[in-house]
């Protein structure tokens, strides 16, 4: 039995960085993923047809293993290598890099276009709440500050990890007005919102969005006090294994993140959790901003259906043997 030619050093520095969070937000590990495997594509030693599908399958399943709530990853894995073709190794290498460059491409073009469309739903003067840190929300902030509206930003911290210092300062180098709060200050001061604005990781066949753990803390507030909620997801975010019944895993990221070793032994014996995610069910929702237009969350099913068919193929893994 011949073992896969092993993953190139990008391939692994990229899956290094997406754990560690070093590389962090749905949009952004699609990218990585996308352009690791274009690396491993230009590097790999694999001299025959079969070698160099193993080892394009194994830098996938080496990516894929890394984190498993935002599915813009399994999504360009899908994206890439599912558009891998040829007769001989040149030809294969050559369709791969095609595909990560388009799909690199598709990413600049949906974030623009979504950002035009979250833009029209904001007006001059409006004040948006965000929670962590978002590339697609923050294009809605950069496409209507570019159409000339005044717009001001009540940033949450997002613990543990305070995203909401990026996004901060992103929203400074726009020349937007921000009010950092701790989380659980939103409530307090969703009276001064106009709208709230976050991203996702994942958005179900059902509406649920999944995002940064307390978006759904925020989106029920929300909703309390009449604010808007508005989600800002390219359809890379659209899950299709839930199509299918599936649920989106939620990522359980390790206790150190949230209490040192030593606060933790002064306590005493008590348990730790440290989700990454939660699920904001579609009630909640108001719109999903899409490169495709908005959506009401209940309806995004049928984009999903349109862009996916009914069930998800995944490249990353060995091919099964026909059945004799
Ligand atoms: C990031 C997060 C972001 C989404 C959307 O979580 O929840 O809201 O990924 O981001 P983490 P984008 O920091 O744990 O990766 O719009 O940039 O894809």
């Amino acid at each position: 039995m011949t073992s896969d030619p092993p993953v190139t050093d990008a391939v692994e520095d990229a899956a290094a960085d997406i754990a560690t969070m070093e590389i962090r937000g749905a949009a952004t590990i699609a990218r990585a993923a996308a352009e690791a495997l274009a690396v491993q594509a230009r590097e790999t030693d694999a001299d025959s047809p079969a070698t160099f599908e193993a080892s394009m399958r194994r830098a996938g399943r080496r990516l894929y293993d890394t984190r498993p709530t935002a599915v813009s990853l399994p999504n360009a894995l899908r994206y890439t290598l599912g558009r891998m073709d040829g007769d001989d190794v040149e030809a294969l290498r050559d369709s791969l890099l095609g595909a990560t460059r388009a799909f690199t491409d598709r990413l600049d073009r949906a974030q623009r276009d979504l950002g035009q469309v979250g833009a029209n739903r904001l007006r001059d003067g409006d004040t948006v709440m965000t929670h962590c840190h978002s590339t697609d929300a923050l294009s809605c902030v950069e496409h209507a500050v570019e159409q000339g509206k005044d717009i001001s930003a009540i940033v949450k911290e997002t613990r543990p990890r305070n995203q909401g210092h990026i996004t901060a300062t992103e929203l400074r180098e726009l020349g937007v007005d921000v009010t950092l709060v701790v989380d659980s200050a939103a409530r307090r001061y969703l009276d001064d919102a106009d709208h709230v604005l976050v991203g996702a990781d994942s958005i179900a066949a059902d509406g649920g969005v999944v995002n940064k753990i307390g978006t759904s803390g925020l989106a029920v507030n929300a909703r309390e006090r009449g604010v808007p909620i508005m989600v800002a997801a390219q359809t890379i975010k659209l899950h299709p294994d839930t199509l299918t019944g599936h649920t989106v895993e939620i990522e359980m990221r390790d206790e150190t993140e949230i209490i040192d070793a030593d606060t933790r032994a002064d306590i005493g014996d008590i348990e730790v959790r440290n989700p990454a995610f939660d699920v904001t069910p579609p009630r909640y929702v108001d719109a999903i901003v899409t490169e495709s237009g908005q959506f009401p969350p209940e309806s995004i099913v049928t984009l999903m259906r349109e862009l996916f068919g009914e069930s998800a193929d995944r490249p990353w893994e060995e091919p099964t043997e026909p059945q004799q």
